[in-house]
């Protein structure tokens, strides 16, 4: 798996949508090019009653001409054959925000406390990811717990992203929306 060709990542088996619903803070995240979730990062995952996955999440940005504000996100999940590999289709509750298609990976997830989301963007021409983005999600707003950073490490390592992320703050920046 270290030749880094992101089709060859290993992801989560057997993913549990169902399992994997609700609230999701992200405690480190690894960016890519372009306009992004600065921080105060929070998701929530929900299965509807067609059994599709949707989610909202919001998080501190700073648009065009330096205008910080909370973005207020929605998305919803196409499946594909792997379950733990989605597309997801997120827009904007306001027109200023980004709409996108991008891939949305479970690399691993405990359900209970710690995730690991992967999304290639653009794959060069060798396999390898050239512009992706990555967060780490843990069930406590507070972090994650040492037994869980193991793991998270080593899985951080199989998607080539070692020493990519960054800590996500939570400072209440986005809890008034
Ligand atoms: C994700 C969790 C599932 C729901 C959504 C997510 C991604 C959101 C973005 C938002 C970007 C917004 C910007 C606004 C100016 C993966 C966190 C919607 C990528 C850049």
């Amino acid at each position: 798996a270290q030749d880094c060709q992101v089709s060859n990542f290993p992801v989560k088996e057997n993913f549990d949508k169902y399992r994997f619903q609700g609230t999701w803070y992200a405690v480190a995240k690894k960016d890519p090019s372009g306009l992004f979730l600065l921080d105060n990062v929070v998701a929530t995952y929900k299965v509807d009653e067609d059994g599709r996955m949707t989610a909202s999440a919001y998080g501190r940005v700073i648009i065009l001409n330096n205008w910080e504000t909370c973005a207020n996100m929605f998305a919803s999940f196409d499946e594909t054959p792997d379950p733990a590999k989605f597309k997801l289709k997120y827009w904007g509750a306001a027109s200023y925000l980004q709409t996108g298609y991008d891939d949305h990976w479970v690399i691993d997830t405990d359900y209970d406390n710690y995730a690991v989301h992967y999304a290639c963007r653009e794959e060069d021409s060798d396999g390898t990811c050239l512009d992706g983005y990555s967060f780490i999600f843990s069930r406590h707003p507070s972090g994650l717990r040492p037994e869980d950073q193991m793991i998270v490490t080593q899985k951080k390592q199989e998607i080539c992203l070692l020493g990519k992320y960054r800590r996500v703050a939570h400072n209440g920046f986005c809890d008034n929306p």
